[in-house]
């Protein structure tokens, strides 16, 4: 058996550790360290800056519920956005919606698409819908001079915070990019965010929906249990006309982890670590 370990800091004191079977990529591309590990528990695994961006074993957890809520609370969406996201799991779950016409991907780094591509084929295999259009661009300048509307804009970034070096995310919770996220989704949209661990970035997570509501009616966050990032992690929804507790519109899909139910209970799950 290898005797290779690998570990991602969550704090400063605390770190999540796995045996490595193989180390299939690791690569310092122009904007990050790049690596796609293979591992015992997870199967395969990509990591930015030393932090787990998803696993084959429990990505579709994460991505569903990034995904279907948004999709599904709105009554017709058509144009989407992804921030990030370039491995193709938000793609992936986006594209059995025949509704939705057009779905924009910005991600800087053209490395992440490629090493999907290549190493994670069922993550990456909608990057080739013809509704999909992938832009190697920094998202802040993206949304800064789009001038197309969007019904859903989801941010499927790296970490804007923690321990360790921070990447191109930082720029992804500034007053401004989130002014400029606003302006070019429709009256009637929803975003979605990926927003930390809400036990150990729980400060951030208090002002990153206190920033929120200074442009949005409805702020909400809810939980997802993701065993490869540690446990608990927060998926932030925001919206000006759409509630987050409304009907949703019936599913014609067969997910694994989604469900209405299982939404209901999200919004609750991590509830207790926003609480002063
Ligand atoms: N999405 C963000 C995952 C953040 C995980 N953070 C961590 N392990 N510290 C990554 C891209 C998935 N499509």
């Amino acid at each position: 058996m290898s005797e290779l370990w690998y570990s991602e800091f969550y704090t400063e004191n605390l770190k999540f550790t796995f045996r490595v079977k193989e180390v299939l990529l690791k690569k310092q591309t122009k904007f990050q360290t790049l690596e796609i590990l293979d591992t015992y528990e997870f199967g395969r695994m990509m990591l930015l800056d030393g932090k787990v961006m998803l696993t084959e074993a429990d990505e579709f957890i994460y991505h569903e519920m990034m995904v279907h809520p948004a999709v599904l609370l709105h009554p017709s969406p058509k144009r989407v956005l992804i921030i990030g996201g370039g491995d193709g799991g938000i793609v992936r779950e986006l594209v059995k919606y025949k509704e939705i016409e057009r779905i924009v991907l910005v991600d800087i780094d053209a490395e992440v698409v490629e090493a999907s591509k290549r190493f994670l084929p069922q993550l990456s295999s909608g990057l080739d819908d013809p509704r999909v259009e992938i832009r190697i661009e920094e998202g802040s300048r993206f949304v800064r001079e789009e001038k197309r509307k969007f019904d859903i804009v989801y941010i499927d970034s790296t970490d804007p915070v923690g321990p360790g070096p921070i990447g191109p995310a930082e720029t992804l919770i500034t007053p401004e990019f989130l002014k400029s996220v606003k302006a070019i989704m429709r009256e009637e949209g929803i975003y979605v965010a990926q927003s930390e661990s809400p036990v150990y970035q729980r400060e951030y997570l208090k002002n990153y929906i206190e920033k929120l509501k200074k442009l949005f009616n409805t702020v909400k966050p809810y939980f997802i249990m993701v065993p490869s990032f540690s446990g608990l992690w927060s998926i932030t929804f925001a919206s000006s006309s759409i509630s987050p507790y409304g009907k949703l519109r019936e599913s014609p899909l067969s997910l694994r982890y989604f469900t209405p139910e299982i939404l209901k209970a999200s919004f609750q799950f991590g509830e207790a670590y926003l609480r002063d």
